[in-house]
């Protein structure tokens, strides 16, 4: 039978009838990536300002790292961790000379990173601090969001992410976001093991602390020998205008996180950086997983690594997001659907004026694709704004011209 539908109904068609509906995308089926661009079934051309939740930092199929893993590809991808590797190794010393840790455990998705580093808190709390068996606590702030994972949901406090999904992991305690007194006061318990915690709350909206935050967090933490986790999945890799977002802290966590734009975006690889004390207290065969350190990934994820240095990344990152979050505050004077601008380097939100639930945020970002730039609302009424890091001045005022005339027609 002839299909009367166009290449864009088809494709969203057969998800709808084949697919898990777990997800609610916008209308658009992308088939082509390259640098700040995607471009749909139909021929059309994007700006991409999700950057696959900052998976694409260095820009969609960023050629380096494509053809690390062309070549790769064509002499070894997995051997398992049961036998050893001849890139594993180099990966490790790479990555940990680059962020200034002792070791690295290798993992796949952002959230088998945080339950990496779960693990790491828990098993230090009893053979190092020697908390009481099974009495380990962790905390969490209020909004957070590290995966999808029962344990991850079990810290959270959006309905959405955890209804119907219990029992829950026990051991944790959830305190208010950008609350100094109120992680004071949970510290005082003695089995306190861990508080891990988003320098910038991405899932949330990407809500930015104050000044200090993560820098008081963790000498509060240091004063009761409690580890302060950094989940940097999202905020990591230069996406918020240094290396790491903690930077801005002038801190080194005691366990970092890192994910999604360590590939580059092209296959899950994440990593959990500390230093031996805590490390080490995993033995052999207490953790680890199929594909985690395979010499595919370990291949990619050092090519991505060099991308983000040689290529200034971060630095572009703090220099645009200056010039977009400055553009921005200028135009909130031209309409009142802008309450605020918010963000550090490209990871940026629009909090918009919403009379309708969202209704208003979801309609700007189908008006926006129509204008041939690519975001999504996070929580109804936010507008996340990330464009691959690799963007251009020149992209990025066509970009804020592409916003404004858009927003300026609601
Ligand atoms: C989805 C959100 C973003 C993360 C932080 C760990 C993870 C994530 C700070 C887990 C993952 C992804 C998950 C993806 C959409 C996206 C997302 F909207 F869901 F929350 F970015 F904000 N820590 N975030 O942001 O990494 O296991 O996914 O590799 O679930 O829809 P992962």
């Amino acid at each position: 039978m002839v299909s009367t539908l166009t290449p864009t109904q088809e494709a969203i068609e057969l998800e709808e009838k084949y697919g898990a509906h777990n997800y609610h995308p916008l209308p658009v089926v992308l088939s082509k990536g390259q640098g700040v661009y995607v471009w749909d079934v139909e021929g059309k051309r994007y700006y991409d300002f999700l950057s696959a939740y900052s998976a694409v930092n260095q820009g969609h199929c960023h050629p380096r790292i494509i053809n690390a893993l062309i070549e790769q590809s064509q002499k070894l991808t997995l051997t398992s961790r049961a036998f050893y590797n001849d890139k594993l190794g180099e990966y490790e010393k790479y990555i940990t000379e680059y962020f200034g840790y002792d070791r690295v455990l290798p993992m796949n998705t952002g959230v088998e990173g945080g339950e990496t580093a779960l693990k790491l808190c828990r098993k230090w709390a009893y053979t190092v601090k020697g908390i009481p068996h099974n009495q380990a606590k962790i905390i969490f702030a209020a909004n957070n969001f590290w995966g999808r994972t029962l344990a991850a949901i079990s810290s959270s406090t959006d309905p959405n992410a955890s209804k119907d999904f219990g029992p829950y992991m026990p051991g944790y305690q959830v305190i208010p976001y950008n609350d100094l007194a109120a992680l004071a006061e949970a510290l005082e318990d003695p089995n306190v093991a861990g508080f891990m915690v988003e320098p910038i709350q991405g899932e949330a909206g990407v809500v930015v602390p104050q000044e200090g935050y993560l820098r008081q967090a963790h000498a509060l933490c240091k004063a009761k020998n409690v580890l302060l986790i950094a989940d940097e999945v999202q905020t990591g890799l230069a996406r918020t205008g240094k290396m790491l977002c903690t930077e801005y802290d002038g801190i080194k966590p005691d366990i970092l996180v890192l994910g999604k734009a360590l590939s580059g975006g092209v296959l899950p690889v994440s990593a959990v950086l500390a230093n031996d004390e805590i490390m080490l207290t995993i033995k052999p065969g207490q953790h680890g997983s199929t594909y985690g350190g395979n010499p595919l990934a370990c291949a990619v994820a050092m090519e991505a690594l060099a991308v983000l240095k040689d290529e200034q990344l971060a630095e572009n990152a703090f220099r645009l997001g200056n010039i977009f979050r400055a553009r921005m505050e200028k135009f909130r004077e031209k309409t009142e659907m802008i309450q605020l601008v918010r963000g550090r380097g490209l990871l940026n939100a629009l909090v918009i004026n919403d009379m309708e639930e969202g209704e208003t945020a979801w309609n700007i970002c189908l008006a926006l694709k129509e204008n041939g730039l690519l975001a999504k609302p996070t929580h109804g009424n936010i507008i996340r704004l990330a464009p691959p890091l690799v963007m251009t001045e020149e992209q990025m005022n066509e970009c804020c011209e592409i916003i404004e005339q858009t927003i300026l027609k609601f």
